[in-house]
């Protein structure tokens, strides 16, 4: 262990908090951990870590405080009671916007700085530099840049603003975009399932696919930005609501339920009727603005 690396606590010992502190253990920090369960502290004694014995001691060992927890209650009940003045806290527990917000005030009103995270990989991915993996990170900037170094461990830290509420925002849109993806492959996968075709032919060629097509992210926040949703159309919402009758057909003659692709569907018919057909699918989120 280098006796000038940073030490900080950890809060959390599941299989993100684990492969976080199997990361800092391995780049020297001294890291000091609790787990609700002890016994899964146990595995990294051996490994140089500290275990305290209660969440308030984990506190008390560092200024940089991580936690990474089921939820944000869990958050509240293990820091119930461990005095946070002058801690850096940094909350790596998936949570909406407003409960960021809401922590970071909490945080706050007992002497904290406090940043939030959303950690963009699965544990296999942590540590590993060239994984593709980063941390959103949004609230204080300053805590950010002091403790740097280490919280780049892990994963790339990406800060997206001042406001403890972004993280989780571009976390959250950023996962809704990959369900809508999960939803498409598993259709995809259904229309064939009855077939002589095997998955995995079919796999390089569906990723492939998905991967051209995310280039339309580009094009959507271009129409965004400029206001005029008809900008460098290539598909217009006609042609499309067209292919979607024959992407519904073939979805009733494979024997598979459409009900992944029509809600979706429904939304693009009801912007055509409002006569928007040059238009592409960008139209949708004004749809589903409240
Ligand atoms: N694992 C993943 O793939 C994802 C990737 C993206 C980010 N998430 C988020 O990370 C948070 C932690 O996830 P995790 O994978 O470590 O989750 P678990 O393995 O289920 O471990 C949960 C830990 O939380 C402790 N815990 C639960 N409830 C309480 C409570 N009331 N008080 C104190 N601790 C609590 C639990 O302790 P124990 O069950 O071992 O005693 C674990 O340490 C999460 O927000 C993901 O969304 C991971």
């Amino acid at each position: 262990m280098e006796e000038n690396t940073p030490g900080l606590t950890l809060l959390g010992l599941g299989a993100m908090g684990t492969a976080l502190a199997h990361a800092w253990l391995a780049a020297g920090h001294r890291l000091t951990v609790w787990n609700r369960t002890p016994g899964r502290a146990k595995q990294l004694v051996g490994r140089g870590a500290r275990i305290a014995p209660s969440a308030a001691e984990a506190v008390a060992a560092n200024r940089l405080v991580v936690v990474c927890l089921l939820d944000d209650a869990s958050v509240g009940e293990t820091l119930d009671g461990a005095d946070l003045a002058g801690r850096d806290l940094v909350n790596l527990t998936t949570g909406t916007p407003a409960q960021a917000r809401a922590r970071a005030a909490w945080a706050a009103e007992r002497g904290a700085r406090f940043l939030d995270g959303g950690i963009m990989a699965v544990p296999p991915m942590i540590g590993v530099q060239e994984a593709g993996a980063f941390v959103l990170y949004s609230g204080s900037r300053d805590l950010l840049d002091e403790h740097r170094d280490t919280l780049a461990v892990p994963a790339h830290p990406v800060h997206v603003g001042e406001d403890a509420g972004f993280a989780a925002l571009y976390d959250v849109a950023l996962l809704s975009a990959m369900t809508g993806m999960f939803a498409g492959i598993t259709h995809a996968f259904a229309l064939l399932r009855r077939e002589e075709i095997s998955p995995r032919e079919f796999a390089p060629m569906l990723a492939g696919w998905l991967t051209a097509m995310t280039s339309s992210a580009y094009g959507t926040a271009d129409q965004l930005e400029s206001g005029d949703y008809t900008r460098n159309v290539t598909s217009n919402l006609a042609m499309m609501v067209e292919g979607n009758a024959t992407m519904l057909r073939t979805a009733e003659e494979q024997g598979v339920s459409a009900e992944l692709l029509t809600p979706f569907m429904t939304l693009m018919e009801r912007r055509l009727a409002d006569g928007h057909g040059d238009e592409d699918t960008t139209g949708v989120i004004d749809l589903i603005l409240r």
